[in-house]
């Protein structure tokens, strides 16, 4: 008798496959950069990229979900224009083969949502030579603060400085100055089409009670016409074992352009719209 629900299953089964090809997969960590030549990027070709000197943006809300898997399929990505990546914080000037950034913002009532496109000629896994080299790229770090309050952020949790690696971790410094992984904070994915990355985030707030060694924190909700402060930056590593940029949201970010770690003063916001 033959088997009627091997057509299905079969079909079921192509399916899969077809979708772990062309786009990656949620996750929280340990990811390997997924295949080249991968289409799942918006056409969003006649979207502006604003550059904003002092940083101040706004988040569109999402009305439908948005899957974290490194794609930017999502009805919401099409529609929103680009803010620009390329302020110089760190290193000298680029061309646009060697580093070209923007992002765009979304939020729904969980997540802060970012969308970064980088043009990188070569990617360098963040870890390679262990946690101490976390900052030497290539990586994307997410300044947040969620009450917008400013002040120094270095070992306290009252605002954050995520270090996102190419390997999917969030990584900041404790209350005990230990380097940490705060991957619950931090959904992202990554996808590549030649030397074009996308990387895309959900991003949860918590505000300074937060508690490295507790499992029962509770994210902040986001609302309508709250302004958060933020920025962001990504760290171009090209393969001579440092950070040859650092590349940002903002003209100006504190001394040398590198206080954001310390000082969330410097960071530029976000206001959540609809
Ligand atoms: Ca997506
Ligand atoms: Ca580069
Ligand atoms: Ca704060
Ligand atoms: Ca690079």
């Amino acid at each position: 008798m033959k088997n009627k629900n091997l057509i299905p299953i079969t079909f079921i089964g192509v399916l899969i496959l077809l979708f772990s090809v062309s786009c990656g997969t949620k996750n929280t960590g340990n990811q390997e950069s997924l295949p080249t030549s991968v289409a799942c990027s918006s056409s969003s070709e006649n979207a502006a990229t604003l550059s904003i000197p002092d940083g101040t943006f706004e988040a569109k809300k999402a009305t439908a979900p948005i899957q974290i898997d490194g794609c930017s399929k999502e009805a919401i990505w099409a529609d929103l224009d680009w803010y620009g990546l390329n302020y110089v914080w760190m290193g000298e000037p680029v061309d646009e083969n060697d580093y070209n950034g923007r992002f765009k913002l979304a939020w729904d009532a969980e997540y802060l949502y970012v969308l970064v496109e980088v043009v990188d000629e070569y990617l360098n896994p963040t870890l390679k030579n262990g946690i101490e080299n976390y900052w030497k790229g290539d990586y994307v770090e997410v300044f947040i603060d969620e009450d917008q309050s400013g002040g120094n952020h270095k070992f306290n949790h009252q605002a954050f400085a995520y270090h996102v690696s190419t390997e999917g971790h969030a990584i900041d410094k404790s209350t005990s100055e230990e380097t940490i992984f705060l991957d619950e904070h931090i959904q992202v994915a990554r996808s590549q089409e030649a030397n074009k990355h996308i990387w895309e985030m959900a991003i949860r707030l918590y505000d300074q009670s937060f508690d490295e060694n507790s499992s029962k924190n509770i994210p902040v909700p986001i609302l309508k016409n709250k302004r958060i402060g933020f920025s962001i930056g990504y760290g171009d590593n090209d393969g001579n074992n440092s950070r040859e940029n650092f590349m940002g949201s903002k003209k100006n970010h504190g001394v040398t352009n590198d206080e954001g770690y310390i000082n969330a003063d410097v960071f530029g916001s976000v206001l959540f719209v609809e």
